[in-house]
Order: C-alpha cells, then sequence, then structure tokens
C-alpha cells in the first residue's frame, strides 16, 4: 500500500519501485492515464506526454470495464489508497469505464471520449458525460484535445497544493500567449 508523502515539495516521488514500463503499477503514481484499449494509445499518448512535460509521476494502463470487469473493480477500489490523486479514462463506443471507475473511488475521474469508427466519438462522448447525479466524471473534448486537456487538469487539480506545479501552469500559458502574439500570417 501506498505511503503518502506529504513532505515532498515536488510532483515527483523518489521511489524505489520507478521503473520504465508506462503500464506499470507504481506506489509513487499520482495520476493514473488508464483506457479501454491498447487502439487508444495514439490518442492517450498526448495525456502522457503533457504529464511527462510537468514532471507529473504517472502511470499508464489498458484496463477494460467490459472486457476486464473485475480488474476495472479492483483498481477503482483501490486507487485512493495507493495514493493516487486523478484518474484520467478513455474509452470509445459505449463508453462505460470513467463512469464504473468513478464508481470504485471518490477520487477526481476525467473522462476522454475516443472518436469511434460508427459516429465519430459522438457516442463516446455521450456515454461519458451524461453520468446521472451522483457519480461525477469531469468529460473533456473528443480525442487529441480532451487528451492534453485532462492532463492539463489533472496538473492544475495537483498544482492546488504544489505551488511548483502552479507555476509551471503559468509558465505554460505564457508560452502559449506568447506563441499567439508572435505570429504572422
Ligand atoms: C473501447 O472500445 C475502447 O476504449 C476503444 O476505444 C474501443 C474499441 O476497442 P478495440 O476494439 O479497438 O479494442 O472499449
Amino acid at each position: 500500500m501506498a505511503k503518502k508523502d506529504s513532505n515532498k515539495s515536488t510532483a515527483n516521488r523518489n521511489s524505489k519501485e520507478i521503473r520504465n514500463s508506462k503500464s506499470e503499477i507504481r506506489n509513487s503514481s499520482l495520476v493514473a492515464v488508464i483506457m479501454g484499449s491498447q487502439s487508444d494509445w495514439d490518442t492517450m499518448r498526448h495525456a502522457d506526454e503533457t504529464l511527462t512535460k510537468f514532471g507529473v509521476d504517472h502511470e499508464c494502463r489498458v484496463i477494460s470495464a467490459h472486457r476486464s470487469p473485475s480488474l476495472a473493480s479492483e483498481f477503482g477500489s483501490t486507487a485512493e489508497t495507493r495514493g493516487l490523486e486523478v484518474i484520467i479514462d478513455a474509452a470509445g463506443g459505449a463508453a462505460h469505464l470513467a463512469g464504473v471507475l468513478a464508481a470504485h473511488t471518490t477520487l477526481p475521474v476525467l473522462g476522454v471520449p475516443m472518436r469511434s469508427e460508427a459516429l465519430n466519438g459522438l457516442d463516446s462522448l455521450l456515454a461519458t458525460v451524461q453520468m446521472p447525479g451522483g457519480i461525477p466524471v469531469g468529460t473533456l473534448a473528443i480525442g487529441k484535445p480532451g487528451a492534453v486537456n485532462a492532463a492539463l487538469f489533472a496538473v492544475a487539480i495537483l498544482a492546488n497544493k504544489r505551488p511548483e506545479l502552479r507555476q509551471k501552469l503559468h509558465e505554460f500559458r505564457e508560452a502559449q500567449e506568447a506563441k499567439i502574439r508572435a505570429t504572422e500570417l
């Protein structure tokens, strides 16, 4: 079981458990990026890259609400005690993964609807966003923008108690603005 280390001033926690595999379960992760299928990775790697850019310890895993229901239940039920603080969930089609994980944890769950073949992601969007009252899922945009914004939202949540992350968010916004101001057509 993860022991929370409130004395750390950075988002990175030194941990013996850290190795290279993205899907390894780590006791140091603050954010979990979960997706329903490996086919979601091409989109969700943008969440991974954004979290890496901000230096946030995280793990990326495939867990399916319908293909591996007991794993989804186990992951959601143990997320809080493992020390995770935010869960990002991506799924496509009848996208119930975020809702299922949210049902098992009180941690903030951010849903990213995947672009689908049949309905171009509208099915995923509605399935993720239309949670009945009582179990919230914060739903982002379909596809890559949603993946990036879910990671930024996770950073913003973590930044409430981590001034160094707040500073990085300010710098990120400033860099974006500078780029727009410098744009010549
Ligand atoms: C969902 O079904 C996944 O999240 C994915 O977006 C979609 C299709 O999965 P695959 O058939 O490509 O594995 O569960």
